[in-house]
């Protein structure tokens, strides 16, 4: 196994065996299922912790993607302060580019405010929706060769934003080529991902799919970009997804680092984010959840209790393909995305449905599988739920919440 990177020899670490697309929800339980073998590595040359294998690219990201960021009004809220505190200090001259742009939640800023903006992403219904309202968007990879027509067509970028995708990109080094080349000499680059760190504080192994080839840390995207002249002058933590973090980087030499990147990328050396013991206690931990999570739905099925999901998120297929849970076991999965309702979770077979239907059909017990998102769930859920449903988390912790 060579690192994706640097090619140096990596360790194994995790293996969560076959697996699906994370987001490959069915629409009949006997269509075709694509799978790969989830295992992870460890290299202790640039600390990159990366996924060996991936599905190819086109078969996670397509016309029927169907993750929409807007789904989190949360979420929307996070990207407006974001933009706000990255936004080019003036709308003349300046253009905003963004990296899985989604469905716009983040440049419907830049569109409202009046700023040259471009969104690229590569999955074409998403592209729609945010066209549809008016945001400027392209269905295609962001890579070197995409970087330079965008750059002859609208001159080099202010800012590049990405969230929640820079960790999708597999050849990392295409992607610092076409940011350096992009990247106006006063520009920053600044992007937000769900952070090792937090993963390994919480095990929150859920983490680790096919769309997430990389969980970065300020030490690795330190090394992986410093290699193209482009350098980490900031790293901001941040709630969002169980635990992010905001990277900024700007050209070599024209900006000085902060002082709390400098203490952040201390406190990763003295967690041990460059060894691999760390990430070999990590998966051992993630055996250790996987038994008790198997042991408490299994003992409360025995008892004839009815479990459903809440949130059919990407992460909770680990989570069922690697414990071996199915529709035996959950009863369905309620999700606000009209493009999971009706279809069957990948692997699992469970069907999603809307939480109006769920209302109808309350269950015993509901697993908080959007774990990430639970303050917005319970502020909604919290007065329309009756006290006889009960709520299981699994991470950072299995417990039940309450019960009647
Ligand atoms: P959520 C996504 O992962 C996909 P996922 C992506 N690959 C990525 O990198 C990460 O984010 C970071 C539903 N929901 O946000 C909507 C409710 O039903 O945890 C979603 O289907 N009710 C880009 O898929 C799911 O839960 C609600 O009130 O793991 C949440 O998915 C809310 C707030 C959400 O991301």
């Amino acid at each position: 196994m060579r690192c994706r990177h640097c090619s140096n020899s990596t360790v194994l670490i995790n293996d969560f065996g076959s697996m699906p697309v994370a987001n490959s929800f069915r629409n009949q339980l006997d269509e075709d299922l694509f799978r790969f073998d989830l295992k992870t590595s460890f290299c202790e040359f640039c600390n990159l912790f990366q996924i060996i294998d991936n599905p190819k690219v086109e078969q996670m990201f397509h016309d029927s993607y169907p993750f929409f960021t807007s789904t989190s009004k949360s979420m929307v809220n996070h990207f407006s302060k974001f933009f706000e505190e990255f936004k080019p200090p003036s709308k003349e001259d300046s253009f905003v580019v963004e990296i899985g742009s989604n469905d716009g939640s983040l440049l419907v800023q830049a569109k409202n405010q009046g700023f040259h903006h471009l969104g690229v992403d590569p999955s074409g219904n998403v592209v729609e929706r945010a066209k549809s309202c008016g945001i400027n968007s392209i269905c295609e990879f962001f890579s070197e060769k995409l970087a330079k027509e965008i750059k002859s067509k609208h001159g080099e970028a202010n800012r590049i934003f990405a969230a929640n995708v820079i960790c999708h990109i597999p050849d990392l080094h295409d992607l610092a080529r076409g940011i350096k080349d992009l990247l106006a000499q006063d520009g920053l680059f600044v992007f937000e991902e769900p952070y090792l760190g937090s993963m390994l504080e919480k095990i929150s192994y859920d983490q680790i799919y096919d769309e997430h080839i990389y969980i970065f840390s300020g030490l690795s995207v330190q090394t992986v970009f410093a290699e193209y002249g482009l350098q980490l002058v900031d790293l901001q933590e941040q709630t969002t997804h169980g635990g992010s973090m905001r990277y900024v980087m700007a050209h070599q030499g024209t900006t000085t680092p902060s002082k709390e990147m400098l203490r952040i990328l201390d406190r990763e050396k003295n967690q041990g984010l460059n060894s691999v013991e760390t990430y070999l206690r990590f998966a051992r931990e993630c055996e250790k959840r996987r038994s008790q999570l198997r042991e408490l739905l299994f003992g409360l099925a025995a008892e004839g209790k009815r479990i459903a999901g809440y949130g059919a998120t990407s992460k909770s297929t680990t989570i069922l393909n690697y414990c071996n849970i199915g529709n035996e076991i959950i009863e369905y999965f309620c999700d606000t995305t009209p493009e999971k309702q009706g279809k069957f979770t990948p692997g699992s077979h469970i069907p999603v449905i809307s939480r109006e239907e769920a209302q109808e059909r309350l269950p015993d017990y509901f697993i908080l599988f959007a774990w990430n998102h639970a303050e917005e769930i319970m502020r909604y859920e919290s007065n329309k739920m009756p006290s006889s449903v009960a709520w299981i988390n699994i991470i950072p912790k299995l417990e039940i919440l309450s019960s009647s």
